[in-house]
C-alpha cells in the first residue's frame, strides 16, 4: 500500500453533477443502476476517467447510452475515450452488482438485523457504485428504492420522498430526492422492518420540519431523549449560530451493527443504538449525556460538514474538530450552572489528557492536519477530533465568543455549498475579525495545523520583596515526533490568575499600573516570555492555564501547601480540581519511579487526605465536581508522566491509594452516600447525575474498605440496591461496587443482571465490559475474558460487543492487560488477526493498544514488541491493521 500526500491534491479530471441511483436490494446480491451526468473540469489535462470501485461485480457501461470501452485496472474502472471538454455533458450509465450480506467490514451496503444500511465515509460509497469517490465532487442525488413489502416495509434515503408504490411480485418502491450537492460520502438508503417516533417542529422562520427517529419494534419506548436531543440541537444551532434546519425532513436511524457512533449523511443520520436507544430502566446517565452530544454532533454536521465540506481527507479536522467544539459548546450552554459547566469541561480536557495526549506522544502522532496517510480510516483519531476541537477553542478565546459567531457566519456565507480547505476557514475566522490576536497572529497560529505533538510550557515564578513584584517567565518547547524533528514556537493563549496566601484572588497589575481586567489571558507567542505582576504584598500563588485555555502540559513546581491553597480556594474551578490531580499524581510518582517495596504501602499524606476530607463534605460543592475531585488520575495519565512504565507498578500504587482513600474517609463515605443516596425520580440532569455519580463512588469505596475490614454491611448494602435500584445507573454502580471489590455477592449479582437484561444488547454490552475491565487479583481477568468470548451472546462480528470484552480488556485495563508472562498481548495478537479477517477498520483501532510500548519497562516491553512483530508477519494483513503495526514498529 502506498502513501497518500496532501501536497499531491490536484482537482478532479471530471466532474459530476447528478446521480440517478436505482437499486433492486437483495441481502445476497443487490443490483445498482448508477447513472451519472458528468463533464470534464475545463481546469485540468485532458486525461481518462479512473473511477473507484471495491469488491463490486461490473455488468455493464454505457456511454450516452451506447456500450463504451473500459479497463479495469486495480481497484478503479477507467474509460479512455470519453466526449471531451468542447462536447459538455455527457450521461455514463454503470450497472454493478454487490453482495451486502457477506459485508462484514460494514463499509459500504451491508445488512443488520434483516435490515440495509449504509456506511460512506470516507471510502464506502465506492462499495456500493463505481464512482470518483472523493469530497470534492458533489453532486445531487435522485434514489430509487426497491424491494419485497413484506421484508422491508420502510425505504429511506436522503432528502424528499417524492414518489413511492407498489410492484409486481409483492414488491414495492420509494423515490427519494435530495436538492443539495453532497459528496458520496454523504449518501445513504436504509431498508427494513422499523418504526418510527415523529414530531412535526416550527422553526423561527415559520417553516414546518418533519423529524423521525427509526428503530425496531419494540424499542420505541427508548428514543424519546434522542428526540428530545434532537430538538434542543435545532433550536441550539439557530439561536448561538443563526444555522437553520434547511431539509422538510430530518431523520435518524439506529443499528446494532456499526463502526462508529454515528454518521451525518444529508437528511438520514445513522446512528449506532448505542447513541440512540435510551431509557431510565437500560441506560446509565452518562448514556443520557453522551446521546446528547452525538445526536448534537450529527446535527451541528449539517453546517458544519454538509452545507460546507472538505476539500479532501487531510482537511478532516475541518469539519470534525469544528463540530466537536460546537457538540462541547451546545453542551456546555445546555448546563445552565456554573458548576455544570465546569464538570462538562473538566470531562472533556480528561478525554484530551488521556487519550489525545498520548497519542501525540507516540507512533500514531499526526498533526491535526496531517501530511500523509496510508488508510484514511485510521486518521478520525483524538487528534483530528478532540485536540481539532481545542485548536478551534483557542480560536473562539483569541476572538471571542461574538467575534467568534461572526466568523462563523463569514465562514458559511463564503464557502455555502463548496468542499473547503482548514486554512480556509481559518481565514473566515480571523478575517471576521480584523482587530483580533487571531488575525494578527494568524500564520503563526495556524502551526496548530500542521505541527503534531502536545507543547510543554514550564513556568518559573519569582517573587521579589523589595520591589513587591513577582515575575513569571514562561519557556515552551515541543518534542519531535514522527516526520517532524523541530517544531516552531506555538500562539498560546493562557489564562492567568493569582491568589493570596490565604486563597484571596488578587488584582492583577502590571509594570505599567494598568490593572488587567478579570478573567485574564497571556497570549505566547515567543519560545521564553516573562510577564511581571506589581503591587504584591506577599508571594503569590499563580493560577496558570486556567480553564486549560490550550491544549499543552503545564510544568510548574508548585509546592504541596500552594496546591492544597487552590485546591480549597482557586475561583476556577479547572485549576482547582486539576490541583488535586497534581497532589495525587505527585504521591503516585515518587512512589512508582523509586525502587521501594511497594507491599502495604500507603502512598497519600495526611494533608492530601484531610483536603480530599474537606472537599466530600463542603456545604457548597457540587456532588458532580465532588466526584471528578476524589477521582484519582487513571493508570494511563499516571503512565504518560513516566519516561518508563511499568504498568504492574502503577496499578499496585494506584489500587493502594484507592484503598488508603477508601479507609481514611469510611465515615465520610458513608456519610456521601446517606447524604446524596436517594435523588427521587430519575431525571438525566447533570445535577441528579452528580449525586448519583458521586453516591456510586462512596458505594464502590465502602465496599473496597469492606475488603480490608470484613465488614458485611455495606456489600450487603450494594446488593440490595443492586436489586431494588429504580434505575440503570443505580443499579449498574451497586453491581460494579461488588465486582471491583472482588466481593462474593458479585457472583450472585453479575448472573441475575444477565437474565434480567438478556434481550437488551446495550446492556449485554456493559455486564460484558464490566468483567472484562474488572480490577485484575492474581491474573484471573485474562482467564475470564477468555471464558466471556465463549458465551452464547458474544460475537467477534458485532463491534459493540467486541469492544465491551476485546477492547475493555486490551485497552481499558491495563492493570489486567500487561501481565509478566505476555499472555495478554499473545490474546492482543490473536484477536487482532482474527478481526482483521472480519473487519479492519474495528481491527485497526484494536491494533493501537499497544501504540506506547517503547515506554514500557522490561520484560513487557520486548514482549509487546514480539506480539507486533507476530502481527506484522502476517503477510495478507488490511491495509489498516498494517499502517498501525508499521509504524508502532518504525
Ligand atoms: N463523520 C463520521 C465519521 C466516520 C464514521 C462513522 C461511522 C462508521 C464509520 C465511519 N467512518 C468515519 C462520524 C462523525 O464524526 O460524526
Ligand atoms: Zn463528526
Amino acid at each position: 500500500a502506498t502513501a497518500i500526500h496532501r501536497a499531491d491534491y490536484t482537482a478532479p479530471a471530471f466532474w459530476i453533477d447528478t446521480v440517478e441511483l436505482c437499486f433492486d436490494l437483495d441481502p445476497a446480491k443487490t443490483r445498482v443502476l448508477n447513472k451519472m451526468r458528468m463533464r470534464r473540469n475545463p481546469d485540468v489535462p485532458a486525461q481518462a476517467l479512473r473511477l473507484d470501485g471495491e469488491e463490486l461485480n461490473l455488468a455493464r457501461v454505457l456511454v450516452n447510452g451506447q456500450g463504451a470501452s473500459f479497463k479495469i485496472e486495480g481497484n478503479q474502472l477507467v474509460l479512455e475515450s470519453l466526449p471531451g471538454v468542447e462536447d459538455g455533458a455527457f450521461d455514463l450509465e454503470i450497472f454493478t452488482t454487490c453482495a451486502p450480506a457477506k459485508n462484514t467490514k460494514l463499509m459500504g451496503l451491508f445488512v443488520s438485523n434483516d435490515t440495509f444500511f449504509t456506511q460512506c465515509e470516507a471510502e464506502g460509497f465506492r462499495r456500493i457504485t463505481y464512482f470518483l469517490d472523493r469530497p470534492d465532487v458533489m453532486a445531487t442525488y435522485t434514489v430509487t428504492l426497491r424491494a419485497d413489502k413484506a421484508k422491508y416495509p420502510v425505504l429511506l434515503s436522503n432528502g424528499n420522498l417524492v414518489d413511492h408504490g407498489p410492484l409486481d411480485d409483492g414488491r414495492h418502491f420509494a423515490k427519494w430526492e435530495d436538492p443539495f450537492r453532497k459528496p458520496s460520502y454523504l449518501f445513504a438508503l436504509v431498508a427494513g422492518q422499523l418504526v418510527s417516533r415523529e414530531q412535526r417542529i416550527s422553526a423561527r422562520n415559520g417553516k414546518d420540519h418533519l423529524l423521525q427517529v427509526f428503530v425496531r419494534p419494540g424499542d420505541l419506548d427508548k428514543t424519546e431523549h434522542a428526540m428530545h436531543s434532537l430538538m434542543a440541537s435545532i433550536a441550539w444551532d439557530e439561536a448561538r449560530f443563526g444555522l437553520p434546519l434547511d431539509l422538510e425532513r430530518f431523520m435518524i436511524v439506529a443499528t446494532s451493527d456499526f463502526n462508529m457512533g454515528a454518521m451525518e449523511n444529508k437528511g438520514l443520520n445513522i446512528f449506532n443504538t448505542k447513541y440512540v436507544l435510551a431509557n431510565q430502566a437500560t441506560a446509565t446517565d452518562t448514556d443520557y449525556a453522551n446521546i446528547e452530544s452525538v445526536v448534537g454532533h450529527e446535527y451541528f454536521h449539517n453546517w458544519s460538514g454538509n452545507r460546507v465540506t472538505c476539500r479532501d481527507w487531510f482537511q478532516l479536522s475541518l469539519k470534525e474538530g469544528l463540530t466537536v467544539f460546537r457538540d462541547q459548546e451546545f453542551s456546555l450552554d445546555l448546563c445552565r450552572d456554573p458548576s455544570a459547566k465546569a464538570v462538562k469541561r473538566i470531562e472533556d480536557v480528561r478525554v484530551l489528557r488521556t487519550a489525545q495526549f498520548p497519542e501525540d506522544a507516540g507512533p500514531m502522532a499526526h498533526p491535526v492536519r496531517p501530511d500523509s496517510y496510508i488508510e484514511i480510516n485510521n486518521f478520525y483519531t483524538v487528534t483530528i477530533y478532540e485536540k481539532g476541537a481545542e485548536v478551534v477553542r483557542m480560536m473562539q478565546t483569541l476572538v471571542g465568543r461574538d467575534g467568534f459567531a461572526k466568523g462563523m457566519t463569514l465562514y458559511f456565507e463564503r464557502f455555502d455549498g463548496q468542499a473547503v480547505t482548514c486554512d480556509d476557514f481559518a481565514q473566515a475566522i480571523a478575517d471576521a475579525n480584523p482587530q483580533s490576536e487571531l488575525a494578527r497572529l494568524l500564520p503563526q497560529f495556524k502551526r496548530w495545523y500542521s505541527q503534531a505533538g502536545t507543547p510543554r510550557v514550564q513556568a518559573v515564578g519569582h517573587y521579589d520583596a523589595a520591589s513587591r513584584s513577582y515575575s513569571l517567565t514562561l519557556s515552551q518547547t515541543c518534542a519531535p515526533t514522527p516526520g517532524q524533528a523541530t517544531k516552531e514556537p506555538f500562539v498560546i493563549p493562557i489564562g492567568l490568575g493569582l491568589l493570596a496566601q490565604d486563597g484571596s484572588a488578587l488584582p492583577l497589575q502590571s509594570a505599567d499600573g494598568s490593572t488587567l481586567s478579570a478573567p485574564y489571558t497571556f497570549v505566547m507567542t515567543e519560545a521564553t516570555q516573562t510577564l511581571t505582576f506589581v503591587n504584591l504584598d506577599a508571594e503569590p500563588v499563580p493560577s496558570i492555564l486556567r480553564g486549560f485555555s490550550a491544549p499543552v502540559v503545564l510544568v510548574y513546581d508548585y509546592t504541596d501547601a500552594q496546591l492544597l491553597t487552590l485546591l480549597a480556594f482557586d475561583t476556577d474551578a479547572f485549576n482547582r480540581w486539576e490541583a488535586g490531580q497534581r497532589l495525587a499524581v505527585r504521591s503516585a510518582i515518587t512512589l512508582i519511579a523509586g525502587d521501594a517495596d511497594i507491599s502495604g504501602v500507603k502512598p497519600l499524606n495526611d494533608a492530601y487526605i484531610e483536603a480530599m476530607r474537606s472537599v466530600l463534605r463542603h456545604p457548597d460543592l457540587d456532588a458532580a465536581f465532588k466526584e471528578l475531585v476524589l477521582t484519582l488520575p487513571s493508570e494511563t495519565y499516571l503512565a504518560e508522566q513516566l519516561n518508563v512504565v511499568d504498568p504492574q507498578r502503577i496499578h499496585a500504587v494506584r489500587e493502594a491509594m484507592r484503598s488508603q482513600l477508601a479507609q481514611a474517609l469510611a465515615n465520610d463515605w458513608a456519610w456521601a452516600y446517606e447524604t446524596y443516596g436517594d435523588t427521587g425520580a430519575y431525571r438525566p440532569d447533570p445535577l441528579s447525575s452528580g449525586r448519583r455519580a458521586l453516591t456510586g463512588m462512596a458505594l464502590s469505596q465502602l465496599c473496597l474498605a469492606a475488603q480490608t475490614s470484613g465488614d458485611v454491611v455495606w456489600p450487603g448494602k450494594a446488593y440490595q440496591r443492586f436489586k431494588d435500584a429504580g434505575n440503570m445507573t443505580d443499579r449498574f454502580n451497586a453491581l460494579a461496587a461488588l465486582v471491583s471489590s472482588g466481593h462474593p455477592l458479585a457472583a450472585q449479582a453479575l448472573p441475575r443482571f444477565h437474565a434480567l437484561f438478556k434481550d437488551e444488547a446495550l446492556v449485554l454490552d456493559k455486564w460484558f465490559a464490566l468483567q472484562a475491565g474488572a480490577t485484575d487479583r492474581d491474573g484471573n481477568i485474562l482467564p475470564a475474558v477468555r471464558q466471556l468470548m465463549k458465551h452464547p451472546d458474544f460475537s467477534l462480528r458485532n463491534p459493540n460487543r467486541a469492544r465491551s470484552v476485546v477492547f475493555s480488556y486490551c485497552s481499558a485495563n491495563p492493570g489486567a492487560f500487561h501481565r509478566r508472562d505476555a499472555a495478554g498481548y499473545v490474546f492482543w495478537s490473536e484477536r487482532v488477526i482474527e478481526l482483521d479477517g472480519i473487519n479492519p477498520q474495528v481491527a485497526a483501532r484494536l491494533a493501537r493498544a499497544l501504540d506506547r510500548w517503547k515506554n514500557l519497562a522490561e520484560p513487557y516491553r520486548s514482549a509487546a514488541r514480539e506480539a507486533l512483530v507476530r502481527v506484522a508477519a502476517k503477510t495478507d494483513l488490511s491495509n489498516d491493521v498494517r499502517e498501525v503495526v508499521s509504524r508502532a514498529l518504525a
